[in-house]
Parts: C-alpha cells; sequence; structure tokens
C-alpha cells in the first residue's frame, strides 16, 4: 500500500503498532509559531461539575489482584502472573487531562512539549491525506507516520488544530510533558499498580472496567476501532479519534475512559519479567529502563491485532515520544 523509503527502527515485542517510539537523532526542526486556546490559568478552580474540573476522585487503596492469565492475554507483555498487590489510599483524576486543562498549564508556564522542541510527532495514517508523503513511515507499523510540526496544538500537524476537541484528551504528549503537568498542577503520574487498581473499578479480574462483555447489550462502551484495521474504519462507537475526556459511562470508581480512547502513561518503568518477583506493597516499577509503562488501549486498538484495550493490558514507549493516541491522567497520595 505504502512506500517507505525512510523508516524508524523500532524494537519488536513492545507492542509498537499500537503507539510508535521516538528514536533519538530528530532533525532540529524549529516548531510553527500556532494560535493557543484561551489562556485560562484559572481552569483548574472553576465550575466543579465543568467537565476540565480536576476531579479527582478518592481510592481506598487495600489488596487486589492484578494482571491476567487469560490464554488470550499477552503473556508477553508481562500481563501476568496474577498476584496480590496492596496499595495505600490514592486519588486519581476521573478524567484523562483535557486539551483545555492541558492549554491552562502552557500558559501558565510556557512549557515547549517534546512534540515541538524536536519538531514532529507520530500521527496515524488514516488522518492523513492520501498523497501524504510516506518517507516516515513507521517500520513495524506502517499506518504510523512521523509528523513534522505535529504537537498538542496541531495533533494532526500543520493545518490542524483543537477547534471542537478542547475536551477531548491531550495527545501528542511525552512522559516528560505529562511528568511537567502532574508536577504544575500539585500532583503526580499514577503508578502502574494504581493505574490498574483504578480501571478495574471494584471488579475482581474482568477483562473491561464495566465486565468481560465488550458491548453489554449491544452497547458501546469505549472508544475503539471498529471495522477493518488499519483501513476501514466503520466509527461505530461514534469516534474516528478520540472522544471526549468524558464520553461513555464510568466505571464503579466513577473514573471515565479507563479503557480505549486513548493511551495513558503511568509513572513506572516497563519491564516484561520484575513483576514476578515484585513486592506487592505499593510495587512502583524496576529502577532501571528506559521506556515508560502506557496502559489502557486507544481508539486504534481493535481485537485483529491488538487487544490490549483490557484493564490488564500493557503497552510501553520512550518517555520523548509524542504520539496521536497518547495521554494521560494525575494521581496523588491521599491527604
Ligand atoms: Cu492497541
Amino acid at each position: 500500500m505504502e512506500q517507505q523509503s525512510k523508516t524508524v527502527p523500532l524494537p519488536p515485542g513492545d507492542g509498537s503498532c499500537c503507539s510508535p517510539a521516538r528514536t533519538r537523532a530528530q532533525p532540529a526542526t524549529a516548531s510553527a509559531a500556532s494560535t493557543d486556546l484561551p489562556p485560562d490559568a484559572d481552569a483548574g478552580n472553576r465550575d466543579p461539575t465543568s467537565r476540565d474540573a480536576p476531579s479527582l476522585v478518592p481510592l481506598a487503596g487495600g489488596s487486589f489482584l492484578m494482571g491476567c492469565d487469560d490464554p488470550g492475554a499477552y503473556a508477553e507483555d508481562g500481563e501476568g502472573p496474577v498476584r496480590e498487590v496492596r496499595l495505600q489510599p490514592f486519588a486519581i483524576d476521573a478524567r484523562a487531562v483535557s486539551n483545555r486543562r492541558f492549554a491552562a498549564f502552557v500558559a501558565a508556564t510556557g512549557h515547549r512539549s517534546d512534540a515541538e522542541v524536536d519538531g514532529s510527532g507520530f500521527v496515524f495514517a488514516g488522518f492523513l491525506p492520501d498523497d501524504f508523503p510516506a518517507t516516515r513511515a513507521v517500520a513495524a507499523a506502517p499506518w504510523w507516520r512521523e509528523v513534522e510540526r505535529a504537537d498538542w496544538r496541531h495533533p494532526e500537524g500543520p493545518g490542524t488544530d483543537l477547534t471542537g476537541r478542547e475536551d477531548h484528551p491531550v495527545v501528542q504528549v511525552s512522559w516528560r510533558d505529562a511528568q511537567a503537568f502532574c508536577a504544575w498542577a500539585g500532583l503526580r503520574l499514577p503508578s502502574e499498580a494504581e493505574w490498574e487498581y483504578a480501571a478495574r473499578g471494584g471488579l475482581v479480574q474482568q477483562r473491561f472496567p464495566w465486565g468481560n462483555q465488550l458491548t453489554p447489550e449491544g452497547q458501546h462502551r469505549m472508544n475503539v476501532f471498529q471495522g477493518r484495521f488499519p483501513d476501514r474504519n466503520t466509527v461505530k462507537d461514534g469516534y474516528p479519534g478520540t472522544a471526549p475526556v468524558d464520553a461513555f459511562p464510568p466505571n464503579g470508581f466513577g473514573l471515565f475512559n479507563m479503557t480505549g480512547n486513548v493511551w495513558e502513561w503511568t509513572a513506572d518503568r516497563w519491564s516484561t519479567t520484575w513483576q514476578r518477583t515484585a513486592p506487592p506493597e505499593d510495587p512502583r516499577g524496576p529502577d532501571e529502563g528506559d521506556r515508560r509503562v502506557l496502559r489502557g488501549g486507544s481508539y486504534l486498538c481493535h481485537a485483529s491485532y491488538c487487544w490490549r484495550y483490557r484493564t490488564s493490558a500493557r503497552m510501553s514507549s520512550t518517555p520523548d515520544s509524542p504520539t496521536g493516541n497518547v495521554g494521560f491522567r494525575c494521581a496523588r497520595d491521599a491527604g
């Protein structure tokens, strides 16, 4: 389908079909001056019923069964073994961080995202014109393009903007951008264990945040890919790309879109073996390793190639990789 004259090499077995990773040696392209959303520095303190109010949901923590040993799950991703993990109480955002919230952070701090500094981000080819030069296809996943001057304000590159997407999750943000936002907000990224506990919503060893059925009573409960990946998206769930951060009913903890919509950065470093010997008390990932854990799956996940839109499924990327299907939510210690 596409000619690939230049490819970005990717390590195997890292779920990179879901979301490509930056490799170093980027061209030092200056990012274009761009229009911002209206400055909204007090966005965090407005109407608490607003979509963008940072509604942190307090969670009790305690003991839960983490991981999954289902035959259909990805053992090679380190989804198993199922093990008992105990967490201190903590609080987590009910919703992923929206474009409006991220704009308030940028207005207040002047933060320049990794995509802006490096001059590019990864964009799903289905959102690009048919004649988009295929010179920047990603080797292991040719439906991804590295697009110059794609960044959080221009998720599909120059000429695209956030109009109508103010309440969608911010994307094209790296792990480092997510860290910077959380620190500014007085928060932190959740650990992987906290994320999974939150996603499960109080249910025990269920596949999705609401149970085991993908579409209970025929209802779509999250934003993933329907049709034939990657070239025919039937959009049965209503969203070809991102959905608003509060689309679909929340889980039992009142948390929206823990699976589907966008992958979410967590604090932890990636390993597929560390969890076999990890301490059961508040595990925080291994001390070494470059890649960071992503959880939840995205609007591009389809069972035909990536059944990772489940509560236990895992993926990773490098901490400087901005992608059109990766965002984040924040957490903090209780009290
Ligand atoms: Cu996926």
